[in-house]
């Protein structure tokens, strides 16, 4: 078997050969920053996502702390794939008629695929080097860990004030990865603070979701209120969310890092045309068989049919655009309740402003 750093440099070698533009190592220790995720979750900055907060037997966070929740595992192997696309950035789209669904989401793929299979390659050729024979396991979001915390310990980037990882090559576009691995690896450095005295990302968040630096309460998250909650959308968030329809994209298109990050070189991540600045009333029309269609293979999936409808009415409120008056009527008579509130609340935006508006003279 090779030795431990052979072993590190191979892993890096097979990682790029994969197509992941960086890798690195982690050790697996209780970093002090596992203390902020307990208090996090404390707080209540998670909303409805339950499956953060996953207590084994004993009553502690599966995901603050790997060394309790698998034990066997010695080193994360961390890898990043770029996916940013050749496209404007939210901050920079005006036209009232469409929506905003987020980088990360444009692709001909769903991510979650696109990185396992690549985690894979890397595993496999891990395994084939390694006698005997190592444990491994591989994880994209699922796993019990901070992926962040454990890409910051690899070298991959630094967390930002957005609570992001960022790379200074590469900037934050940056899907995460994960192989949990039994055998004891020489570790990366961490990668280095570069946010300094910036505060752009806070300053720019429409729903004021950072508590402070580098803390992020969910629960105003224009991204975990598109994607991940269901039901009704609070009121108070609505005129925030502006006309983004899945996920948010502010924090990073602010950020100075991303001003001259390079373009994905993995194909399924060539953006499709339709979802980028997509139309609004092309998405609220959509019936249940056509959006189980259009984004079979996407992340979007997720919000789920109703969701979609939800974000969207909320949009057509926030556009200042009377022309989605008919549209909304129809979103006003829909079986899913929290389609209706969010109908309703946009018809009585826009009906505000015909009825604000001052007539022609005769
Ligand atoms: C839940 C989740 C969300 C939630 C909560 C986000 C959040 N900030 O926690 C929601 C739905 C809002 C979300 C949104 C997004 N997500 Co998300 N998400 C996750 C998931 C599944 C878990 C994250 C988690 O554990 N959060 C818990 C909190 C506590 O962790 P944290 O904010 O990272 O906190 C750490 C530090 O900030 C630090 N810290 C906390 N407080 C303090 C205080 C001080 C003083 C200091 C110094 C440090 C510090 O310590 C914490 C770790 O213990 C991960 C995948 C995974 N398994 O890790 C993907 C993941 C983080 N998401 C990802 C992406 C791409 C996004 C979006 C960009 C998608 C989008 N465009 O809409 C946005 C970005 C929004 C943002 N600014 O974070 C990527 C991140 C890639 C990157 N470059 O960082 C991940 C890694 C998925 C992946 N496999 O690629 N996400
Ligand atoms: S993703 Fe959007 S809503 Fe969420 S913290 Fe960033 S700017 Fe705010
Ligand atoms: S916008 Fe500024 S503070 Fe925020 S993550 Fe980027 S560099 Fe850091």
């Amino acid at each position: 078997m090779p030795t431990h750093p052979q072993i590190s440099n191979l892993i890096k070698q097979e990682a790029r050969a994969a197509g992941f533009d960086l890798a690195g190592v982690a050790q697996v220790r209780q970093f002090r920053e596992l203390e902020y995720f307990s208090e996090w979750i404390a707080r209540g900055y998670a909303g409805e996502m339950t499956y953060l907060r996953a207590r084994d037997a004993s009553g502690h966070l599966k995901r603050a702390s790997l060394e309790r929740s698998m034990p066997w595992v010695r080193s994360v192997v961390v890898c990043a794939l770029n996916y940013n696309a050749p496209e404007v950035y939210s901050t920079a789209v005006a036209d009232p008629e469409q929506g905003w669904i987020s980088r990360y989401a444009w692709g001909q793929e769903d991510y979650h695929r696109v990185v396992m299979r690549r985690l894979r390659m890397v595993e496999s050729r891990l395994q084939r080097a390694c006698r005997p024979a190592i444990q491994t396991r591989c994880y994209v979001d699922t796993g019990p860990l901070v992926e962040r915390l454990y890409a910051k310990y690899a070298g991959v980037g630094w967390i930002g004030k957005n609570t992001c990882i960022l790379n200074q090559e590469i900037g934050s576009w940056l899907f995460l990865g994960v192989i949990l691995t039994s055998l004891e690896l020489e570790p990366d450095m961490p990668a280095a603070d570069r946010c300094g005295t910036c505060t752009r990302c806070i300053e720019a968040c429409p729903t004021q979701a950072f508590v402070a630096p580098y803390q992020l309460d969910a629960n105003k998250c224009i991204s975990y209120l598109t994607i991940e909650k269901r039901g009704d959308v609070p009121l108070e968030l609505r005129n925030g969310m502006g006309r983004q329809v899945f996920g948010c994209d502010i924090c990073q298109d602010v950020c100075p890092w991303n001003r001259k990050a390079p373009i994905s070189a993995a194909e399924e991540f060539q953006p499709r045309p339709e979802l980028v600045n997509p139309s609004l009333e092309w998405l609220a029309q959509l019936n249940q068989e056509e959006f189980a269609e259009v984004f079979r293979r996407s992340p979007v999936k997720r919000a789920k049919f109703p969701g979609m409808q939800r974000n969207a009415a909320i949009a057509m409120g926030n556009s200042r655009d009377v022309r989605f008056i008919p549209a909304l009527r129809q979103l006003a008579s829909h079986s899913d309740q929290a389609v209706v509130s969010a109908a309703e609340w946009a018809l009585k935006k826009l009906q505000a402003l015909t009825s604000s508006a001052v007539p022609d003279q005769p």
